[in-house]
């Protein structure tokens, strides 16, 4: 880009001025589909431009966190992007039954979980890849990178072995990349995130990123209930009768008391 730099993110429209062969500079960026992006209090950081879907991958090892994937949510719902959950190294057989028993509350809310071994068989992926341009995110060592490469062997995308010690993944994606998969699909890998704030969820939006707290958003007893212990709100009363998750509002209270999704208004 000419003059300030940044504002530029994967995935997005520019026109562009060649300046000499194989150079040029942006001179504008088209408006944007979509944007998907975590924040806190000082920084924004972009994850894509007009996706619309995010595939959060998530494997058994190292252990992934339930919060990270109820944020994740939270910023694609506020942004209207499809949501596809990839349970990745299923040929680790016992531990990917155990985190499929926590993600079965996920597919229970409508959200399709896909269950496979990037370095075994991917086949059951690229059925929901047609047409959209999807953005793979989640933790470090979920196996994204080896995801792609499964997809696109020429992407060559660095990958890396986790610590068990740590039981983490190292940064080994620096940078996100799109890739088309034909003329109307495109992947992109992303680099994996710990932290995923939603400083730009307003509070009053934040029940939205809830999906089965939709059909009771409105029926409290007040207005600006943010379902918390009012009298007579709907949300924690379809918790009584089990029809949300205690789980659920537990995590969105949680998103409330951190604050960084609370951008009073
Ligand atoms: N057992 C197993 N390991 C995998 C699978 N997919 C990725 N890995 C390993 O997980 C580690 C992290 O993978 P990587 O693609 O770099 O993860 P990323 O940080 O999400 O991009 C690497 O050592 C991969 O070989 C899988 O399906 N099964
Ligand atoms: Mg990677
Ligand atoms: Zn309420």
């Amino acid at each position: 880009m000419r003059g300030k730099k940044g504002g530029v993110a994967c995935g997005d429209r520019v026109e562009y001025q060649l300046t000499t062969a194989g150079q040029g500079v942006i001179e504008t960026i088209q408006p944007r589909s979509s944007l998907l992006y975590r924040s806190d209090a000082f920084k924004e950081k972009i994850i894509a431009a007009n996706v619309t879907q995010i595939i959060i991958v998530v494997a058994a090892i190292p252990s992934f966190s339930e919060e990270l994937i109820s944020r994740c949510l939270v910023a694609a719902e506020s942004e209207n992007i499809e949501v596809l959950i990839v349970l990745n190294k299923t040929d680790l057989v016992e531990s990917a039954q155990t985190a499929m028993k926590t993600l079965s509350l996920y597919q229970e809310l409508g959200y399709t979980v896909l269950q496979l071994s990037a370095i075994q068989d991917i086949s059951a992926l690229p059925p929901y890849l047609t047409g959209h341009v999807s953005v793979l995110a989640g933790q470090s060592g979920m196996g994204k990178s080896t995801l792609l490469n499964a997809l696109i062997p020429e992407a060559r995308r660095a990958t890396a072995e986790i610590s068990e010690a740590l039981d983490s993944g190292t940064h080994t994606t620096t940078h996100s990349q799109l890739y088309y998969l034909d003329e109307n699909s495109a992947i992109i890998d992303s680099p994996g995130f710990q932290e995923f704030g939603l400083s730009h969820i307003k509070e009053e939006n934040l029940a939205w990123g809830f999906i089965e707290f939709h059909p009771y958003i409105g029926q409290c007893k007040f207005s600006n209930c943010r379902h918390l212990k009012e009298p007579g709100c709907a949300v924690i009363r379809a918790v009584e009768e089990e029809k949300i998750h205690r789980k659920r509002l537990s995590f969105y209270h949680k998103l409330l008391r951190s604050g960084d999704s609370a951008t009073k208004t």
